[in-house]
């Protein structure tokens, strides 16, 4: 496994500023939820930053991403407008989808982020039908399908990923290893550790990760991401991580000793260990890494004042959308 990808300065800084632009955006929609200031229901992904920013590097805006219940991040990373994605999970009219949509239904088909999804396992068959489209449209892109560890023991994980290999379509799964569905241990719900195995019974590349050490997440990205342009088929990558807050905002968490939680959040923050490593070379310095911070947080501010500022819908409105143009009402 290669680990050592040699990036720049400015490329720390970039990937940096992606990252810690999650974790922010993750912690301030936190602390409005649990405030009673956020309408809905929120997951955050904080502690999953690496994979989506590593993936969504290697994609442009003509690619795909399908996503989950746990999608803020991905959003961000693929490239949605900051204020947009605040004023949807407010509901307000200038979201990406009007305020319909809400935290788990985010979407921007125009960066091609094909949505969140509150339906587990949901994003399988959109992901391997857009790749679908792209390879009946020869076109040279990719669709990547997030999801959890959970949801790679839903029925519709086997029919895509078989379809998907039968077809050689140009996919990538990546399966976001956080070690819980929902208030259950993996243990007890899926029987291997590593759902990379299960690639061999598809006919695709399998490749496990770690999925907090970015530079690896960019790295396994890659090879992946070129070969579904090379028409040389899906690959299944395992992406170990952790959430480091329960599973939605408001979870008593019982079921994960604190120990475990305080290990991973002090020893194996993604962000941590990237701003460890791109300091210790010499790419950034501490006065850098203080000044991302500062940027972010004034991006995080702008956004959450656009977004409280925004209007809600016109009730009147209510069934815009809801229909498709000529559609029988
Ligand atoms: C079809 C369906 N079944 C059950 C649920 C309830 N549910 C929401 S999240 C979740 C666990 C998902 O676990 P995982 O796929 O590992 O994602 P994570 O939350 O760890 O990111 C469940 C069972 C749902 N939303 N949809
Ligand atoms: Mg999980």
């Amino acid at each position: 496994m290669m680990t050592t990808r040699p990036i720049d300065g400015d490329d720390a800084r970039d990937l940096l500023r992606q990252m810690q632009t999650i974790r922010a955006f993750e912690t301030r929609i936190e602390s409005l939820f649990k405030d009673g200031e956020l309408p809905g229901f929120v997951h955050s992904c904080a502690g999953q930053e690496a994979i989506a920013v590593g993936v969504c590097r290697q994609l442009t805006s003509a690619d795909y991403i399908t996503s989950t219940h746990r999608g803020h991040g991905h959003a961000i990373a693929k490239g949605i407008a900051l204020d947009a994605i605040f004023a949807e999970l407010y509901g307000k009219e200038a979201g990406t989808c009007h305020g319909r949509g809400g935290s788990m239904h985010v979407a921007d088909f125009s960066i091609g982020m094909l949505g969140a999804n509150g339906i587990v396992g949901g994003g399988f068959g959109i992901a391997v039908g857009a790749a679908f489209a792209i390879g009946y449209q020869q076109r040279p892109d990719v669709a990547v399908c997030f999801f959890g560890d959970g949801a790679a023991n839903k029925g519709t994980f086997h029919e895509a990923l078989n379809f998907a290999g039968v077809h050689d379509l140009p996919v990538v799964f990546v399966c976001e290893n956080n070690r819980y569905a929902q208030f259950t241990d993996a243990s007890a719900t899926t029987a291997v550790t590593d759902i990379s195995v299960r690639a061999a019974s598809y006919g695709i590349v399998g490749e496990s990760i770690d999925g907090n050490d970015l530079l690896a997440v960019i790295d396994s990205a890659e090879r992946a991401i070129d070969r579904a342009r090379a028409g040389d088929g899906p690959t299944l990558i395992n992406m170990a991580t952790y959430r480091h807050s329960g599973h939605y905002v408001g979870d008593a968490e019982e079921y994960r000793k604190r120990g475990d939680v305080q290990a991973n959040r002090e020893q194996n923050d993604p962000i941590a260990r990237f701003t460890v490593r791109v300091v210790a070379e010499g790419l950034l310095t501490d006065s850098d890494v203080a000044a991302v911070h500062a940027t972010v947080d004034a991006q995080i501010d702008a956004a959450h004042a656009f977004a409280v500022g925004a209007p809600f819908p016109d009730p009147a409105d209510a069934m815009r959308d809801v229909f498709t143009e000529g559609a029988a009402r």
